[in-house]
């Protein structure tokens, strides 16, 4: 089998996303998920004019080889830029593997270790009570697991907080608009939230907290502390983690489980966290962390320090790569929980796709291949259109980390 031809397909069915898509000599196709939110026209040209050009004639069944020539090759390594191509490239070829295989992915990765993947789903409000209200309506749902966020009293926005509710799409401006953040406002509020949350709903649903990279690690200390008596699922992205030692410091203060991983690209940038048990939960997924080949291997890493996954799935994510990420949450042994935000409809039906929600799980279906598919000529109708995350500065000005 070789590789007859590969080309990106950019569309914006309500947000922008980048997808690759491989054809082989044999008419077999497999996709893969390329988009990062406000940066996708950058993996689009990776793709196109560096890397399709070294794939045509390859045999796809080369899929470790294909992913060490895009990884060593490339001599500049890592990043999300590069990490996000390679990771289309690799779950293009894994869905193309399987399709010839005649089986759905997750069997081809060693078979189902459970029979659903559990999944959160993100409520959000601008106060106390409207939080309160939109977990209520998720756990009607049927979601066993639900992250909640809430306005901040004396901050105008922020991170979390979106107008429309079920489709929360944080990619809002086609330049940066710009929240003010006050660390202080937010570690007096927060633990307020889980109080109530608790108060109303018992310990029976997990409950989840995103602090978006916003916290040193002595105030991320304080947070875990604060918000024990709420047992969370996890508190994720407390701090920035460049510095991974840096959470030497959280994990000695509280005992409130730590996620982290949303932004990761490959191990290096976890294996501190992991090795030395400083988290909890990784929520590095396919499309930014190098595929399911690169995922697999921080993945076992995880598994041996008592790590559990927790891949990212927000709207930026496209159904592409949640397909992916849905067959590896059915294989991984040490699956946590999965991030469900629903696509629009207009998403949906760009790309249709195999997998369904039931009761607080997704599961991935029993297609060839990661099950999900692009209708190309839908697609054609929503051209690129440009759009930014905001920004997060200081009260007072400082740029600060959104
Ligand atoms: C999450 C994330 C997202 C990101 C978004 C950026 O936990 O789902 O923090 O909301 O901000 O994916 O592109
Ligand atoms: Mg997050």
């Amino acid at each position: 089998m070789k590789i007859r031809s590969a080309k990106v397909i950019v569309t914006c069915p309500g947000r922008n996303f980048v997808t690759l898509k491989i054809e082989t000599d044999e008419g077999l196709t497999g996709l893969g998920d390329a988009t990062l939110n406000g940066r996708e026209l950058a993996v689009a040209s990776y793709l196109t004019d560096h890397v399709i050009p070294c794939l045509i004639g390859r045999d796809p069944q080369q899929v470790e080889d294909i992913w060490q020539y895009l990884y060593r090759g490339a001599y500049w390594r890592g990043g999300p830029v590069t990490m996000s191509a390679i990771a289309a490239v690799d779950t293009a070829l894994w869905d193309i593997k399987a399709k010839a295989a005649g089986m759905p992915l997750y069997q081809l990765l060693g078979g189902k270790s459970r029979n659903g993947v559990m999944v959160y789903g993100h409520a959000n409000g601008a106060d106390i009570s409207e939080t309160v209200d939109e977990v209520a309506k998720f756990l009607d749902l049927g979601y066993k697991a639900v992250r909640a966020q809430c306005g901040i009293p004396g901050l105008p926005s922020t991170y979390g907080v979106s107008k429309d509710k079920m489709f929360y799409e944080p990619a809002d401006a086609d330049l940066p608009t710009e929240n003010l953040w006050s660390s202080e406002k937010y570690l007096d509020h927060v633990p307020q939230l889980f109080e109530r949350l608790r108060d109303k709903f018992g310990f029976g649903p997990h409950l989840l907290h995103d602090a978006h990279h916003r916290l040193t690690p002595i105030e991320a200390a304080r947070l875990g502390k604060s918000l024990e008596p709420y047992r969370l699922f996890w508190m994720e992205d407390v701090v920035p983690a460049e510095n991974q030692a840096a959470f030497r410091t959280i994990r000695q203060h509280t005992v409130t489980p730590i996620a982290i991983g949303e932004i990761f690209n490959t191990l290096w940038q976890c294996q501190t966290l992991i090795e030395e048990g400083l988290i909890d939960y990784i929520r590095a997924t396919v499309v930014h962390a190098g595929g399911i080949t690169h995922l697999r291997r921080i993945a076992t890493l995880a598994d041996i320090h008592h790590v559990r996954t927790g891949c990212h799935g927000a709207t930026d994510l496209s159904p592409v790569c949640m397909g992916a990420a849905l067959h590896f949450d059915t294989w991984v042994p040490n699956f946590g929980i999965q991030e469900y935000m629903t696509h629009t409809p207009e998403t949906d039906a760009v790309f249709p796709h195999s997998y369904w929600f039931e009761d607080g799980y997704l599961h991935p279906g029993d297609t060839p291949g990661h099950g999900v598919d692009i209708d190309e000529e839908l697609a054609a109708k929503y051209p690129y259109s440009r759009a930014y995350l905001p920004m997060n500065r200081l009260q007072d000005g400082t740029m600060y980390n959104w």
